[in-house]
């Protein structure tokens, strides 16, 4: 059973993903724009993955006993100045993500709630596949400089090597 701070606390995290997935759809229609098509799919594989987080705590609140209260959805960005921006802007929304995923979990802690805490082991490993997944991802940009379309082939030989582990929690660099 779920404590009602617990409850409402898994309710903002989900909405939160939800957003995670909205920010990413929306860099990807960015990236797009710039004609990046490689780092476009990137972005729209990540929103995905996002959307599948939500949905996954959604199941979990509703398995727990919980009450499922959808929040509102802020609208993300809509203009970035270079590639890098949108980068450095993912890793910096990923460690945001990361502490709120750590602050629930000590909420699960004070408790003594042991299946949420073990439910959310699975959100703590991912975050960090994705710190590390965007940290790479900003060295790419930063060492492609102008040379966008080096960048667009490096990508394209990750995203190549990560396909069958999609979903999986699959590191850029990995
Ligand atoms: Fe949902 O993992 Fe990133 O934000």
């Amino acid at each position: 059973m779920l404590s009602a701070s617990m409850n409402e606390k898994l309710n903002a995290q989900i909405t939160r993903e939800f957003y995670s997935s909205y920010l990413y759809r929306q860099m990807a229609s960015c990236l797009d724009q710039m004609g990046l098509s490689v780092l476009e799919q990137f972005f729209l594989d990540q929103a995905d993955e996002e959307r599948m987080h939500a949905v996954k705590l959604i199941d979990y609140v509703q398995k727990a006993g919980g009450k499922l209260a959808l929040g509102a959805i802020e609208a993300p960005p809509a203009e970035y100045e270079s590639v890098l921006a949108i980068c450095e802007a993912t890793l910096a929304h990923e460690r945001q993500v990361t502490k709120h995923i750590h602050a629930l979990v000590a909420q699960a802690e004070e408790d003594k709630d042991y299946s949420t805490r073990s439910y959310l082991q699975w959100y703590i490993d991912e975050q960090v596949e994705e710190e590390a997944s965007f940290a790479d991802l900003v060295q790419l940009a930063k060492l492609a400089g102008s040379d966008l379309l080096a960048l667009e082939d490096r990508v394209e030989k990750i995203l190549a090597k990560r396909a069958p582990a999609l979903g999986e929690g699959a590191q850029l660099g990995g």
